[in-house]
């Protein structure tokens, strides 16, 4: 029997990066992207010492309940919703998450659907390709300028920031609001004003969601807050499904108040409410926003990287890079 600790990973994902984990553990590699169910979880976890995991993996009391060696879960991903991380706290477990090496590719994204959003990009091409194109038209998918516009930015994390800083380019006032105001020079940096919440609805010619979800951010814009925003408003949203009501969000798009928006994330995904995917004015993208070969190569890095250090072992053992519960070693 082998003595060295074992490693569960739930997506075969970059082969010659989880090959690293080999050098210090034995591995056990999904060989296929599934949705895991509580059980699977339950029943992967149970004899494991660490694991690998996606934002679809749901990590709760529930499922760790069983698992006696666990000690370790690495997230690939910043956003961490799909952790409990009180439960893991609890359990002596440390969470680690993987920020910073997507930011940039994030924000590029932001900005793809922002104007793709705003000049209408996809719905244009596909009525292109619908044949419908018979004569040129000087009115045809009349859209909303980015340039000189007002930008507003919900959640003003690292995130938040790199998709401010693109705004320069576009001459566009840039606003923004957070649970605290950032630094003076990073403000600075940012050309970005702070504002409440009720002046970033009311004055964002595009509103751009870059938040975490959370308790506390559930339906941050909902019924009332889509109401508020400035008529043929544009939204976009690359931060977590559960912060947009898509129910509201579709009524408000059905009836004009919005003119349009931009979604990578949605409530229940993979699935997608069903009038969202019925609005002509919805740009509608499967959660990549950080999908650059490069970036998702980097995150599974740095996500072995954290799981290795987590476990003890490698150059940096008992020192993981991310952790999101530092305290976790002291509650075993
Ligand atoms: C990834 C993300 O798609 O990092 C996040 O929070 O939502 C995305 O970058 C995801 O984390 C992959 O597991």
């Amino acid at each position: 029997m082998s003595a060295r600790p074992r490693v569960w990973v739930t997506q075969p994902v970059f082969g010659d990066i989880l090959a690293r984990l080999e050098r210090h553990f034995d591995v056990c590699v999904e060989a296929e992207v599934a949705p895991r169910s509580a059980d699977e979880l339950r029943a992967g976890l149970r004899d494991v010492d660490g694991a690998l995991v996606f934002i679809p993996d749901r990590i709760d009391a529930a499922v760790i309940a069983g698992a006696k060696r666990l000690r370790a879960i690495a997230n690939v991903g910043v956003g961490y919703d799909n952790l409990d991380v009180a439960a893991l706290t609890a359990a002596g477990i440390v969470a680690t998450n993987t920020p910073d090496v997507l930011t940039e590719t994030t924000a590029d994204f932001a900005w793809a659907l922002l104007l793709a959003t705003a000049r209408r990009v996809t719905e244009a091409e596909r009525w292109l390709r619908e044949g419908r194109w018979t004569t040129w038209s000087f009115e045809l998918m009349l859209g909303r300028d980015v340039h000189g516009s007002t930008l507003g930015i919900l959640g003003m994390g690292r995130i938040g920031q790199a998709i401010a800083r693109r705004a320069r380019g576009f001459g566009m006032r840039v606003l923004y609001h957070n649970r605290s105001r950032l630094a003076p020079d990073v403000e600075r940096d940012c050309a970005a004003a702070h504002v409440a919440m009720n002046e970033l609805l009311v004055h964002s010619d595009h509103l751009v969601l870059a938040l975490p979800h959370s308790a506390q951010t559930h339906h941050a814009i909902g019924a009332t807050e889509l109401a508020r925003m400035k008529p043929g408003a544009t939204l976009v949203n690359i931060a977590r499904g559960g912060i947009v009501d898509d129910a509201a969000l579709a009524d408000a798009l059905a009836a004009g108040r919005i003119a349009a928006a931009g979604l990578d994330v949605y409530e229940g995904e993979p699935a997608v409410h069903p009038r969202l995917l019925a609005c002509r004015n919805v740009v509608l993208t499967p959660h990549i926003a950080s999908a650059s070969e490069a970036t998702r190569r980097a995150m599974v890095a740095l996500a072995v990287d954290n799981l290795t250090a987590a476990l003890g072992a490698g150059p940096h053992a008992g020192r993981p890079a991310n952790p999101l519960n530092a305290d976790a070693s002291l509650a075993r």
